[in-house]
């Protein structure tokens, strides 16, 4: 089968899982939320990574039905942990084409329902968009990311300064926070040109009153150079990767 149709299979059998990882709070060091990370496992144990099947489900419109699912399935475990008293925020990455889908409910209706169906306030829901997506000056997109945000949801711009886009996105669009791509935080702190443009981001975001997150932290040393920064949140593999909704659930109480 080509990969199309060994997809369409998938998601119609709903062969996924989530994968999440923890986000903290670097000035209180502790553990504020999960990032929603899609899986696609394999019958020999291994994954296809989402880099390769995510293009594929938007071209094909599958997408729409997987982005369904994967809403449906972080706010279920949103919920459970909510319900065993750890109060934390999901991050949900969303693609453009799922912020531009006509059929039906549009993405702000059906995250809509999803919070009122799991009983979750809007504020403990991130959505993560990328740049690529606001370069198309797409209007409807547009739309449906200030419904998003009237709702009570905050927009993360992801993987920030890796796009083409010119900056006068940060103010026609309703981001509250911005990630630093995981680019600039690898060669730090001692790679001097990635230094500056990281100081320099942090503090533009803090400037246009935005909250910044830093990705691929997997060094002491870079944990402490954003920290002096004021950067407000970390994640990456110094502090865990991506695991699955159990073993994150034990691994909650030994950060205590
Ligand atoms: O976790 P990993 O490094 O494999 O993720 C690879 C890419 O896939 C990242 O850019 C991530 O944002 C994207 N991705 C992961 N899960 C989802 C998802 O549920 N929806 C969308 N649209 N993208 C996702
Ligand atoms: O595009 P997005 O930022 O959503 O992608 C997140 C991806 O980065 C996920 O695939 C996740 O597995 C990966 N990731 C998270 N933390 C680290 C890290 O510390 N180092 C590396 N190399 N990848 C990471
Ligand atoms: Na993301
Ligand atoms: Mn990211």
């Amino acid at each position: 089968l080509d990969l199309e149709q060994k997809l369409r299979q998938a998601v119609q059998t709903e062969a996924f899982c989530l994968h999440y990882q923890p986000i903290v709070d670097m000035h209180q060091g502790t553990v504020t939320g999960v990032e929603a990370l899609l899986r696609w496992p394999q019958a020999d144990g291994s994954f296809i990574s989402p880099d390769r099947f995510i293009p594929v489900a938007e071209e094909t419109g599958l997408i729409e039905t997987l982005g369904q699912w994967v809403l449906e399935q972080a706010l279920a475990d949103l919920a459970k942990w909510h319900a065993r008293g750890w109060p934390l925020t999901m991050a949900i990455n969303v693609s453009g084409a799922q912020l531009q889908h006509t059929k039906g409910d549009g993405f702000d209706m059906l995250l809509a329902k999803a919070l009122e169906r799991h009983q979750l306030d809007a504020s403990q829901v991130h959505i993560e968009i990328t740049e690529s997506m606001l370069m198309d000056d797409n209007s409807r997109g547009l739309v449906n990311l200030r419904r998003i945000a009237r709702l009570g949801c905050d927009i993360y711009l992801d993987d920030f300064g890796t796009g083409y886009s010119s900056l006068s996105y940060l103010k026609k669009f309703p981001i509250s926070v911005i990630k630093i791509d995981r680019s600039f935080v690898e060669r730090l702190p001692q790679g001097e040109s990635d230094a500056g443009l990281v100081r320099a981001i942090v503090n533009m975001g803090q400037s246009l009153g935005m909250k910044l997150v830093a990705e691929g932290i997997e060094t002491e040393a870079q944990w402490q150079f954003l920290a002096s920064l004021g950067c407000d949140y970390g994640q990456g593999y110094l502090l865990s990767r991506p695991h699955s909704f159990e073993e994150i659930s034990a691994w909650l109480p030994q950060q205590q």
